[in-house]
């Protein structure tokens, strides 16, 4: 089963990404696909439009859009729930230890990486990122 991660501009402008990607592969996860992608404000509006309405939305689009991120495409079993387990919580004072949002995250706003919510979602949000052939075959 394939999820969405996406090492969030203050995890790479930190240069915390090689880190969380050992951390990622450490947990079973194989790269299917990777880009470092600069997004435009549309296309971050677009990723994060199920929070339109919240307080926040603004600020994580202008954070979002401030640095390149690292869109990857993981595979492994139970992919979708595993990687939440292994990202923990959205505010890393609330993550758990051994987390990567624990271990590497600013705060909730900056909080290092994404992974998507749901088998539907992470279909989606691989779509966004790696249109067409770009997954790769794992031999
Ligand atoms: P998560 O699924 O853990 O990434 O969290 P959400 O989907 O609830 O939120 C998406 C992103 O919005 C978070 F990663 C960071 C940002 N956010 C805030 O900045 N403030 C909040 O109170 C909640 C989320």
């Amino acid at each position: 089963m394939l999820t969405l991660a996406i090492i969030k501009p203050d995890a790479v402008r930190a240069g915390k990404a090689g880190k969380i990607l050992t951390h990622l592969e450490s947990a079973g996860f194989k790269i299917r696909a990777a880009r470092l992608v600069q997004l435009t404000t549309g296309q971050a509006e677009a990723f994060y439009e199920v929070h339109r309405e919240r307080p926040f939305y603004r600020p994580l689009v202008a954070f979002m859009t401030s640095g390149p991120a690292l869109a990857l495409a993981l595979e492994r079993d139970d992919a979708v729930a595993r990687l939440r387990e292994v990202i923990g919580a959205t505010d890393p004072a609330e993550a758990k230890p051994g987390t990567v949002r624990q271990l590497y995250a600013e705060s909730k706003e900056r909080n290092a990486i994404h992974a998507s919510d749901s088998t539907d979602t992470a279909a989606r949000e691989i779509a966004f990122f790696f249109p067409g052939r770009e997954l790769h075959e794992l031999a």
